[in-house]
């Protein structure tokens, strides 16, 4: 109990609901996370990895039906179903209940019921905001501690009258038919019952810092977008912040801990976060970001010493992994990691790993839960109240064809049009087919908590709100030659780009002007040292006009889905790129 009649009162009625044989108040102490981490030991909720080389390092498997977000089980349940927009699963609220309300009932009998105050943003920061999560997961509980700030910390800053974003979390039995994850803007409430896995579980991540922050930031004049921040600091140590929305598993994470190429001395980049952006417009006419999160759920597969030295670091002490194999030696492997897996080696299901199967030892969307703070590149601003300011907004998807490496829009209401044509290839962070391409507007599609056709006219008006906006710009990592290899590098090499990018805030990188924006020639970007080839680079930086015209008419489609709530700036940029395409373009249709 705490001196909070609303959150006592709000902590009753679930108990009421749910039965446990216990309700623990969490502290965040260490005292308590030791005693239930021995607790998830014995369960065998926790495996221990090697306390040499993996110190304060668990494994959890999670059941192979609970591995990744479920789009199709998430609702956005406001009065009105327009307000949920033709993007999103909706139920009145009512309905909602009354028909998730049986799966609650009675689901915490013999479990623990833990209470777990927590906060998305710096304690000194006016824009933090205070949640409490209700858990019968032990497991949740422990990646909350990583992931937000938990505890007394909250508390102390709810005090005895302070707002909080209920949510109430059961795994109940881990039906996948019995799975939701509703989220009442009107109520600001969550209730996510049926899965244990991140974005499903971790309540304050996608359910409140983007799908109910999205709706409070819309209606308070700010923004929460699915966003990582960096900065870059120049040889000459001037640090620019960018902040960069990808669709899940598309980058973030590593773009946001870039290791600079050798060939581009002096720079260095530093860590604000990697998932979630809340940005505001400061007292200097400038958008100011905070990372609302305390820590990374970052994509293993793929994460090495080379293509991302500073997450290995990060993930080296006090992390959980999930899903990830575990080699005889009781350290963590997967796909893309250093070596080969040790003979020996169990997958992500604990069963011996067969390497000539052809199966992966790895689920691919296994992720580890690090603290930020121990990012050897986290920015010293990381914590700031006030946040950081940001330069440049980059929008960026994966696609294999049609997305050039990088390209600038011609201005604020060009950008937002540029995010809502978002376009990438499926990945596994959400259950579903993977590699299939779709609309994925400010890489928002799956946490916007309202209608897309009103959150493109709210980045209209913050971009009027602004008055020293950033410059918007699209890049494309993930383009391939026939032969379907990667044609641009990646991963460090993206620096070059940023430099670009940063070239044309300053006003001193040149750009010619295409169909698509303004774009870098080959000479444009500092290629220096990358044996890129003039062919390839001329392939990365062109545009394919036959495959954009083809691209008119589905994105004209998709775009009219909003109907009368699709801003009228973005027809208008629509209709503009139709005809800068040529005459042979089909009509942009309102
Ligand atoms: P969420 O946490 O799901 O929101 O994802 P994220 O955007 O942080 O994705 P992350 O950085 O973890 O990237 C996931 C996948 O993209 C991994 O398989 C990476 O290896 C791959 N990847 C990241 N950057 C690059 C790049 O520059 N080039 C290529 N080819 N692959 C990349
Ligand atoms: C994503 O899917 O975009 C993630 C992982 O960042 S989750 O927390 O599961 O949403
Ligand atoms: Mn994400």
């Amino acid at each position: 109990m705490v001196q909070h009649a609303a959150l006592n009162s709000w902590v009753k009625e679930c108990e009421r609901l749910l039965k446990p044989e216990r309700v623990v108040w969490c502290d965040g102490s260490e005292a308590e996370h030791e005693r239930m981490v021995r607790e998830m030991l014995d369960s065998k909720t926790l495996l221990p990895l090697n306390p040499k080389s993996y110190p304060h390092c668990y494994l959890h498997r999670s059941v192979p039906n609970d591995v990744a977000r479920v789009e199709g089980c998430t609702f956005i349940c406001s009065s009105k179903k327009e307000d949920a927009g033709p993007t999103n699963n909706w139920m009145a609220p009512a309905e909602a209940k009354d028909k998730v309300r049986p799966i609650f009932e009675g689901s915490m009998r013999g479990r623990t019921m833990y209470v777990v105050p927590y906060l998305m943003g710096p304690a000194a920061s006016p824009f933090a905001k205070v949640g409490v999560e209700i858990t019968d997961s032990p497991y949740v509980v422990a990646n909350m501690r990583i992931m937000t700030r938990m505890g007394a910390v909250a508390l102390e800053h709810l005090g005895s009258g302070g707002d909080f974003v209920p949510g109430m979390h059961s795994t109940a039995d881990l039906n996948p038919d019995r799975r939701f994850i509703l989220h009442f803007p009107d109520e600001n409430l969550i209730w996510s019952v049926g899965s244990g896995y991140g974005g499903n579980a971790l309540l304050g991540k996608k359910c409140f810092a983007l799908r109910l922050a999205s709706v409070l930031a819309r209606r308070e004049g700010w923004m929460a977008e699915h966003m990582l921040i960096m900065g870059v600091e120049d040889p000459q140590g001037e640090v620019t912040y960018v902040a960069a929305a990808f669709p899940s598993a598309c980058g973030k994470t590593n773009l946001a801990m870039l290791v600079p190429p050798a060939s581009l001395p002096g720079y260095k980049i530093w860590t604000v976060g990697d998932d979630i952006a809340w940005l505001r417009v400061g007292e200097d006419g400038r958008l100011w970001a905070i990372n609302p999160e305390a820590g990374f759920f970052g994509v293993a597969p793929g994460t090495n010493t080379h293509s991302n030295p500073n997450a290995m670091r990060s993930l080296e002490r006090n992390t959980i992994f999930t899903n990830v194999a575990l080699t005889p030696s009781n350290e963590p492997w997967w796909e893309g990691m250093d070596g080969p897996a040790p003979p020996g080696t169990l997958d992500w299901q604990g069963r011996p790993y067969d390497p000539a199967s052809g199966q992966k030892a790895a689920h691919p969307n296994a992720r580890f839960t690090a603290p930020a703070r121990q990012c050897p590149i986290v920015s010293k601003h990381w914590e700031d109240p006030k946040g950081v300011p940001i330069s440049a907004i980059i929008f960026g998807g994966r696609r294999s064809r049609v997305g050039p490496l990088v390209y600038e829009g011609f201005n604020w209401q060009h950008g937002t049009f540029m995010g809502a044509s978002m376009t990438s290839e499926t990945t596994a962070a959400a259950a579903g087919a993977v590699g299939v391409v779709r609309r994925d507007p400010m890489a928002m599609l799956p946490f916007c908590g309202y209608n897309m056709g009103d959150y493109f006219q709210h980045w209209l008006d913050m971009g009027k709100a602004i008055p020293r906006p950033p410059r918007i710009f699209h890049v494309n990592w993930f383009r391939k030659s026939a032969g379907g290899n990667f044609l641009w590098p990646g991963f460090g090499e993206n620096l070059r780009v940023l430099k670009w990018i940063i070239g044309r805030v300053k006003g001193e990188a040149l750009a010619v002007e295409t169909a698509l924006g303004f774009m870098p020639t080959v000479e444009d970007l500092d290629l220096e040292g990358l044996d890129i080839g003039f062919a390839k680079g001329r392939a990365l930086l062109s545009v394919d006009y036959d495959a954009w015209r083809e691209e008119i008419p589905g994105l004209n489609e998709f775009l009219n889905k909003f109907g009368s709530k699709l801003p009228a700036g973005i027809h208008d940029e629509g209709k503009a790129l139709a005809k800068r395409l040529g005459p042979e373009v089909a009509n942009w249709v309102i």
